[in-house]
């Protein structure tokens, strides 16, 4: 990333001893910012030119979910489009689409790429690239339907892209492991591997019904960094909190570390109270390579911020490792 990018900040508040806090000002996209929405939230940002751009999640009022391009110079204050991101043609004729939600994006080589769970006959993990987050060029769905958090490696691995998903069924999925699948092209998937599991309930309960990856990933020293949310299911429903683990650099389907305590979890007003409640779900990561913004979807409503430093969450997900 560009020097003279800042990425947004805000101190640790005094007395605080979490390895994530909360942006002050949360939430910073509101769920009514696009002309017509019914929610904005699972969101993804990127560095993009002298700012950021990002692909946003929003369901309008009939809660038609769609995908749209927005732009900002400082990675708070956001201008959505407010027209959903038309695809073109990419590597295949163009497939159907009966929604997308939850994008995440993904800067290799020389463009961006942009996944998210797809209406194919049911979800599965949709594919797209861009250069200006003007034209997207639609590629081959992934994998079959069901399937959902596909998140690519910002790069190669041993000379394959590499994504990370996790299939699912076609409702409010009971399950869900980690699993990495490579690609040559970007259009044909497999050697598919498991990555990590479920938390035994006695272990780390938040993290015991479903798990999935959710920013992309970032490469430390120890490894790649992972933020994902975890599940449990409790008398009240789903309550969705955010871990991260690390992944070995060279075979990221050896998990090296995984946090048994959860970094966040639904404390906020705003995570708390909303479409779907207790729900925060980590998409996207900007960073200097020593502090950190995760933006992250509160309570399938708004956009939220939280900071960290990168040396002190791999030292705590080391150090309170699963
Ligand atoms: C998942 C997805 C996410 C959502 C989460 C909590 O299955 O639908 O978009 O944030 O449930 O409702």
């Amino acid at each position: 990333m560009d020097k003279e990018q800042l990425i947004p900040w805000e101190n640790r508040p005094e007395g605080l001893r979490e390895v994530l806090w909360r942006y002050s000002k949360n939430p910073i996209v509101g769920r009514y910012d696009i002309p017509g929405s019914n929610s904005i939230f699972n969101s993804a940002v990127v560095p993009f030119k002298k700012g950021f751009a990002g692909v946003f999640r929003s369901d309008n009022k009939s809660v038609q979910m769609n995908i749209y391009a927005g732009f900002s110079e400082d990675g708070i204050n956001w201008e959505i489009n407010h027209e959903p991101i038309q695809m073109q043609p990419g590597n295949t004729d163009m497939i159907e689409s009966d929604y997308k939600y939850d994008p995440r994006v993904t800067f290799i080589e020389d463009r961006y790429w942009v996944t998210w769970c797809n209406g194919y006959h049911g979800p599965t993990i949709g594919i797209a690239y861009t250069f200006d987050f003007v034209e997207f060029y639609q590629c081959e769905n992934a994998f079959l339907p069901y399937n959902r958090n596909g998140v690519l490696f910002p790069e190669k691995i041993n000379g394959k892209y590499a994504m990370l998903s996790r299939p699912s069924d076609n409702g409010h999925t009971p399950f869900g492991d980690i699993y990495i699948s490579y690609s040559p092209d970007m259009k044909f998937w497999g050697e598919h591997r498991s990555v990590m599991k479920v938390a035994d309930f006695e272990k780390s309960a938040w993290q015991c019904t479903k798990i999935g990856a959710g920013s992309v990933p970032i490469r430390v020293s120890d490894g790649w960094l992972m933020f994902y949310h975890g599940v449990i299911n409790t008398c009240r429903g789903f309550r969705y909190s955010m871990g991260a683990a690390i992944l070995d650099a060279n075979n990221p389907s050896k998990v090296l570390y995984r946090s048994q305590p959860y970094l966040l979890a639904p404390n906020e007003a705003y995570e708390l109270t909303g479409d779907v409640p207790n729900v925060v779900f980590p998409c996207a990561t900007l960073t200097d390579n020593e502090k950190i913004a995760v933006y992250y979807g509160a309570a399938d409503t708004v956009i939220a911020l939280a900071f960290g430093y990168v040396d002190e969450i791999v030292d705590f997900v080391k150090s309170n490792s699963l």
